[in-house]
């Protein structure tokens, strides 16, 4: 990875709301879309489907954040495989009967896995940074396409992109309404930050991302010249 060094997605997630107009303003401008559960589920798949149609550009990525055994995660994912160029699982349920059914499942579909590393709430400390040497033993024999890392603690993407190098695409969410600066994960070696209320909840959707597409630029220049 590291071909896009300021990679942006945004973070589509309230059921409540229309993202037609968002996505349009965005499409182009952003490197992807990533479709949240509550969305997927409170639309449904026609209305995330139609939303995929109003832009061809970029990755979109249905976050179900799968935690179940294959055939499980098959049926769920074959809901939503035909529109989407990515899914989120976790990384917690392990391989064999799980993490690498799923993978064949989308590869033979040429869809890509995304698998959670750890997450950026405060919580994720209590277990899933303790298991993080567990996980990444399973990410080396897996191999996805990408990984969640947490942007809110850039010292966990350091060791998941020394350990698992320059291959694996590291997407980072926690910028903005958790805490993190944009270009902070960047920085720690991440592909893509991943916002949701920064943009979606802004006035003006487009000037708050190329707003953060600014600040990951001016922080990435400070961080690779010091
Ligand atoms: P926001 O920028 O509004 O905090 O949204 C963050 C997005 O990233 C949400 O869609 C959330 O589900 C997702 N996310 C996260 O916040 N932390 C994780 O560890 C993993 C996630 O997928």
């Amino acid at each position: 990875m590291g071909s896009n060094p300021m990679g942006l997605i945004v973070a589509l997630d309230s059921p409540d709301r229309g993202f037609e107009d968002l996505v349009e303003e965005l499409c182009g401008i952003v490197d992807g879309f990533k479709l949240g559960l509550p969305l997927l589920v409170g639309r449904g798949p026609v209305y995330t489907a139609a939303l995929r149609s109003r832009c061809h550009e970029g990755v979109w990525i249905a976050d179900l954040k799968l935690a179940d055994i294959g055939h499980v995660m098959k049926l769920t994912t074959s809901l939503v495989v035909d529109y989407v160029d990515a899914v989120i699982a976790h990384g917690f349920i392990g391989v064999r009967g799980a993490l690498g059914e799923l993978k064949e499942f989308l590869e033979r579909r040429g869809k890509k896995l995304v698998v959670v590393a750890s997450m950026s709430h405060p919580g994720a400390e209590e277990v899933y940074d303790k298991a993080l040497p567990l996980i990444l033993d399973a990410m080396e024999k897996l191999g996805p396409w990408g990984v969640v890392a947490p942007a809110t603690r850039p010292h966990v993407i350091e060791s998941i992109r020394e350990r698992l190098g320059p291959r694996v695409a590291i997407m980072s969410p926690g910028v903005g309404a958790q805490g993190a600066e944009p270009g902070a994960a960047l920085c720690a070696g991440a592909d893509y930050e991943i916002v949701g209320r920064l943009i979606v909840s802004s006035p003006d959707p487009r000037s708050a991302a190329l707003a953060i597409r600014d600040a990951q630029g001016r922080r990435l220049a400070s961080c690779r010249r010091g």
